[in-house]
């Protein structure tokens, strides 16, 4: 990793060093004390591997994929590989991520209420511990549906999607043994069930002065077609050596907060600091993944026109409430299950493992950080920046010298140049409003980033050096 990160983050170095004062290890925590159980119950659960429920064989269908009601509905698969790999942590160094298909958040699955989804989850031979997958989409017997995919073997199940929304999915652990670990690790995911009926239009909240000059209600609407956006929030509980650290987890001690796999993984980077005369340097308080050599693990920016709605899908998957707020914005709607839960509301809360869907429209030009306004989070690195319209004049000039300005002028936001970051925007839906670029970002495997460049993703990295030496020339 850069050395470059090594000079960052005092914050979570600090961290670190707090987590550090705990010193234990996975076995020591699991004391009957700490969990205030009877130890020989654990050890026997330990040694079965965890928790086999016996099931009568009437459950022993749950999840079939050949039911009836299932024959006029439209199947969508959703395959998806438990395995681990090491990923870069913050500060330097490696952690041992558990991953589905290599990637920190997994796949998004985008199905319409009424879809039936056919999960796959394959462990191939030679990963070191069998994994599950809960879907939170389903209403499925969790036993044995949910239940431990062996290395070398695969497990399909189907189910409807009746309720639209978001929601997690994650992995089992061996039968919920090391559940903690392996979500925490970074086995985790969303589904998104688009309502059968559309998304509704968006009301926003305006005042105007009227022809007599009075102060007047202005309500605005704007189709239910939005800029779409994923976010999704997680603790991390690292030994100094990467590997989990139960102690931490059972203590609430966080070593740093992710957002879709990362932290601070959605701030201003070289690239920017080159565009705006300062290279090389951190021109925002954390620049953790500053350096293009990051590749994928540069962290990026998210660029949004004002005006325009914005619907965001947020999960919280992690093991602390998540206090949802966007600095220098009030949040037009807050939706779960397609049902609107608050309006024109400064912040919302998410329980573990709960979603909403956040609606909003960016009213000017400026700088917005989204924030998990925990304070511990945001300093470990729930703190998400975007950038609404074309609020940076000396970008906008060194733009309009490479040439490149067009682009953003003509999409009213610097995606139009950048593009956004792949991982942060969900699957296309029927009413999403597609981003006019995307650039490869993802806390994933090189073969993950390389698909994504496949796709049609820029490489920053590569395409803004070569931008820069064509217009020198
Ligand atoms: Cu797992």
């Amino acid at each position: 990793m850069n050395k470059r990160m090594n000079l960052m983050l005092t914050i979570s170095a600090i961290a670190v060093m707090g987590g550090a004062l705990f010193g234990s290890s996975f076995t020591s925590q699991m004391t009957g004390a700490a969990l205030g159980t009877d130890q020989s119950a654990l050890d026997k659960i330990h040694a079965m591997g965890g928790l086999e429920l016996m099931m009568p064989a009437a459950f022993a269908a749950s999840g079939a994929c050949d039911s009836d009601e299932y024959a006029d509905r439209t199947v969508v698969e959703f395959p998806l590989t438990g395995v681990s790999i090491d990923l870069p942590r913050m500060g330097g160094g490696t952690f041992s991520a558990m991953t589905f298909s290599e990637q920190i958040p997994g796949p998004t699955l985008r199905v319409t209420q009424g879809d039936v989804v056919k999960m796959t989850l394959t462990v191939p031979d030679g990963e070191p511990t069998p994994h599950g997958n809960d879907m939170h989409a389903s209403q499925v017997s969790a036993v044995p549906t949910f239940g431990a995919v062996q290395p070398g073997t695969e497990k399909t199940y189907c189910y409807i999607a009746e309720v639209p929304g978001v929601y997690k999915y994650h992995c089992s652990g061996v039968n919920i043994a090391a559940m903690d670990q392996h979500v925490l690790q970074g086995m985790y995911g969303i589904a998104i069930v688009d309502p059968i009926d559309g998304y509704s239009k968006l009301m926003v909240e305006k005042t105007t002065v009227n022809a007599n000059g009075d102060v007047a209600r202005d309500r605005q609407f704007h189709s239910g077609d939005a800029l779409e956006w994923q976010l999704q929030y997680q603790q991390m509980y690292l030994t100094d050596a990467g590997t989990y650290d139960a102690t931490k987890m059972f203590a609430h001690d966080t070593v740093y907060t992710a957002v879709n796999g990362q932290p601070f993984g959605y701030v201003p980077n070289d690239i920017h600091n080159l565009l705006n005369g300062h290279p090389g340097t951190n021109i925002f308080v954390a620049q953790p993944w500053n350096s293009m050599d990051l590749h994928q693990y540069q962290s990026q920016l998210l660029f949004t026109p004002t005006g325009v709605h914005n619907r965001i899908f947020i999960e919280n998957q992690g093991n602390e409430p998540v206090y949802f707020h966007i600095v220098g914005e009030i949040l037009d709607r807050v939706t779960q299950g397609n049902r609107v839960q608050s309006g024109g509301t400064e912040t919302w809360l998410l329980g573990g493992s709960q979603n909403m869907i956040v609606d909003l429209v960016f009213d000017e030009p400026g700088i917005y950080a989204g924030v998990n306004h925990d304070y511990a989070a945001i300093y470990t690195g729930a703190a998400t920046i975007w950038v609404a319209g074309l609020p940076l004049p000396v970008i906008n000039e060194t733009a309009t010298a490479l040439g490149v300005v067009q682009g953003a002028v003509d999409t009213g936001m610097y995606a139009g140049v950048l593009g956004n970051p792949y991982d942060a925007i969900p699957p296309y839906g029927e009413q999403s409003i597609h981003h006019p670029a995307k650039n490869v970002h993802c806390m994933c495997s090189d073969d993950v980033a390389a698909a994504q460049a496949a796709e049609g993703a820029v490489e920053l990295w590569v395409a803004v050096p070569a931008i820069i030496a064509a217009a020198s020339e």
